[in-house]
């Protein structure tokens, strides 16, 4: 068990953010970057047509994931004990493809109160300053009404390019380089960043969005499932966890929650892909 210490919660409150953390070893995410891989060779591409939020729910290694010990005792003691995972993202950026994402609050437009809501980053292959790693403002997590506009561009990984219109120093980030099996935790209204990928190898990072059971939606019905602890408040349809990779009714159950994740997160002249980020 990973637990974190006092001074690492205290720095997480300060500063909205933490890393590195270990979740496993080296081998271990390799490991799991095969099994992505392996996805990615049978079903196309995770970043074209298999982009979704809830791929958690098609793929057994993901699901697994969600649930790994030592990414989840950290959060609960953040998040206290019972613990909904209301997303993932699998973000990869090829050599040069020029891909960035712009900097943002991610609860800036997820539509869910009140904010306890942390994301697990994980590096399944060095996430470096070269190979664009994320960076982070400290204490940006207490800064509000930050104005976000969506700026049009393929190259953002965002869904909608929203972007934080003024007040970020750049100079003033924190770069957060992790090894493969190593991942960062970033409160739900830290604003971050990640530039292109100019490295030689693939940046393949997995996010976890986890949420307290307290947390409600606020801009309709939405779901999330549940990895630790129990259910006390019934605010999130509840998703069922694949039993197989791709399995008919582990297709069904992703097509029916990604409907209802588009339909809240993103504007009708902008559904273009599912939401990630
Ligand atoms: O992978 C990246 O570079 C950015 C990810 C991100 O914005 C997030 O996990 O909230």
């Amino acid at each position: 068990m990973h637990r974190l210490t006092d001074k690492q919660i205290e720095v997480f409150k300060q500063d909205g953010f933490i890393f590195p953390l270990k979740a496993m070893g080296t081998k271990e995410a390799y490991g799991i970057r095969q099994r992505l891989e392996a996805t990615e060779a049978e079903q196309g591409s995770l970043t074209g047509k298999f982009r979704s939020p809830k791929n958690h729910l098609l793929m057994t290694w993901l699901d697994s994931l969600v649930r790994w010990p030592d990414i989840l005792d950290p959060i609960e003691q953040l998040l206290g004990p019972n613990i909904l995972c209301w997303g993932t993202a699998i973000l990869i950026k090829e050599p040069n493809d020029g891909t960035y994402v712009s900097w943002h609050q991610d609860l800036n437009y997820w539509g869910l109160t009140p904010a306890n809501v942390v994301s697990a980053w994980l590096a399944l292959t060095p996430a470096t300053k070269t190979s664009g790693c994320m960076r982070m403002i400290k204490g940006s997590h207490k800064w509000t009404n930050l104005v976000h506009r969506d700026v049009n561009d393929n190259k953002n990984l965002l869904s909608r390019g929203q972007s934080i219109q003024k007040g970020i120093e750049e100079k003033s980030a924190t770069v957060l380089e992790l090894q493969p099996g190593e991942f960062s935790l970033h409160h739900g209204n830290t604003a971050h960043a990640s530039a292109p990928n100019q490295a030689e190898e693939r940046r393949i990072g997995i996010a976890i969005r986890y949420i307290a059971t307290n947390v409600r939606p606020t801009k309709g019905n939405d779901s999330a499932i549940l990895v630790r602890g129990n259910d006390q408040y019934g605010n999130f349809h509840l998703e069922t966890a694949p039993l197989q990779d791709f399995d008919m009714n582990a297709i069904a159950e992703h097509e029916k929650i990604v409907k209802m994740r588009q339909t809240l997160l993103l504007d009708k002249s902008a559904i273009k892909k599912a939401s990630q980020c």
